[in-house]
């Protein structure tokens, strides 16, 4: 029998018999965007379900980042990591606005809050840190930074739906956090994202952002875009959250067993989860440590995976921002960023979502422990 492949994530879909009654009712009414009631029922839900006060839905995480900072008029340079996905630069290049490359905790994978501070200068307007995988960055550390230096903190939190931290959504800290809810997320409205803002006059900015600047129909204020999610978005967002609670139970379960059995294994180190934090697992990451005389290193295990049990780990994040073309020009120093050049070579995602059966959780352990044997 031929074995099917096993992706890095699969996304979670809830049962269809749910989904039609909204979909008949988008038909009936036939009101398919611009803030119909399927998208004020979601923000409302959202509120409530992640325990923050304001949301705005977006069309996607890539234009809710884009959003979040235009909302902020700002000019000059955006700190932010190099261990991350492309979409968190470009966020910062589509404002104009020029992106400085500060290093990582070696453990955490996000942005070090003391790197940033050596790089703050007169021309700095901002510190865009991410919560890598869904771990909390040092929030009270970045809390202080943007004190100490009047500088708004924007968290793409794109990883981080249902994160807390000592009981409280780790989405209420910063100026703005902002989501994704791409297929490939723990949440998933097939696309989509969302900021989360502290006051209710910031959302409501964004608000008129994403729809083309418009406050009224007469009016527009702003140079806005068009970064609204749709009804059907929005639909599938409603019928999602009743099933988000076991599905980020099942991703611990699968953490815990990946855990016990690759924890053993010398060259691996797996995730370390804080107690007091409620982890989602958006990610799985182990890390390949290439010291020493062994030949087995994290790419020679992407192709193992790959070519004998047709398991598909990610190298997310690798290559690192600055390593693409058209970055490259934005980092001066690679020697300053050593904990974020050894990450991006030694860090492998393997696939977990909420639906793996048990003999898929059972051939990525096989996978991984064959390799090291
Ligand atoms: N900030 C951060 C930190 C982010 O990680 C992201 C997105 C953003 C901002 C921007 O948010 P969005 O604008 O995307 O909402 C994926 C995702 O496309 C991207 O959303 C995500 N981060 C990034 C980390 O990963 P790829 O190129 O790895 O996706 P892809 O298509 O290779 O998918 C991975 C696997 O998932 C596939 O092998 C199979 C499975 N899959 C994927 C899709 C799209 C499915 O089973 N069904 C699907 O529909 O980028």
């Amino acid at each position: 029998m031929s074995l099917e492949p096993i992706y890095v994530t699969r996304p979670y879909l809830p049962p269809l018999s749910e989904v039609f009654p909204l979909l008949e009712d988008i038909w009936k009414t036939r009101v398919l965007t611009n803030s119909g009631p399927f998208h004020e029922l979601l923000e409302e839900t959202l509120c409530k379900q992640l325990d923050i006060s304001n949301i705005s839905l977006f069309s996607n995480g890539t234009l809710a980042l884009l959003v979040a900072l235009k909302s902020l008029r700002l000019s000059g340079e955006v700190i932010t990591t190099p261990y991350t996905f492309i979409a968190t630069a470009n966020s910062i290049c589509w404002n104009g606005l020029t992106p400085v490359f500060a290093d990582i905790d070696p453990v955490s994978y996000n942005l070090d809050p003391c790197k940033v501070e050596q790089r703050i200068t007169p021309n700095t307007c901002a510190v865009l840190p991410v919560h890598c995988y869904g771990n909390p960055c040092d929030v009270d550390k970045f809390k202080s930074l943007g004190e100490n230096y009047n500088l708004p903190i924007i968290y793409d939190a794109s990883h981080a739906f249902g994160v807390n931290i000592g009981g409280t959504s780790l989405l209420s800290y910063g100026d703005f956090a902002t989501l994704s809810f791409h297929a490939t997320k723990v949440f998933n409205t097939f696309e989509g994202g969302a900021v989360v803002s502290a006051g209710l006059s910031t959302k409501k900015s964004l608000d008129r952002l994403k729809n083309f600047g418009f406050v009224d129909e007469l009016t527009v204020a702003s140079n806005g875009i068009n970064a609204k999610m749709s009804e059907f978005s929005a639909a599938v967002g409603l019928c999602q959250i009743h099933h988000i609670e076991s599905c980020l139970e099942k991703r611990r379960r699968i953490a815990r067993i990946y855990s016990s059995q690759f924890g053993q294994l010398s060259q691996v180190r797996v995730p370390i989860y804080s107690t007091n934090v409620s982890h989602n697992i958006a990610y799985y990451p182990i890390r390949i440590s290439s010291h020493g005389a062994s030949s087995k290193t994290r790419d020679g295990l992407v192709e193992w995976m790959r070519e004998n049990y047709l398991v598909y780990a990610r190298r997310y994040f690798f290559p690192l921002i600055y390593q693409f073309p058209y970055f490259s020009s934005f980092c001066d120093d690679p020697t300053s960023l050593p904990n974020a050049i050894s990450a991006a070579s030694e860090v492998v995602c393997l696939p977990i979502y909420a639906e793996m059966k048990e003999d898929e959780i059972s051939r990525v352990v096989d996978s991984v422990i064959t390799y090291f044997k």
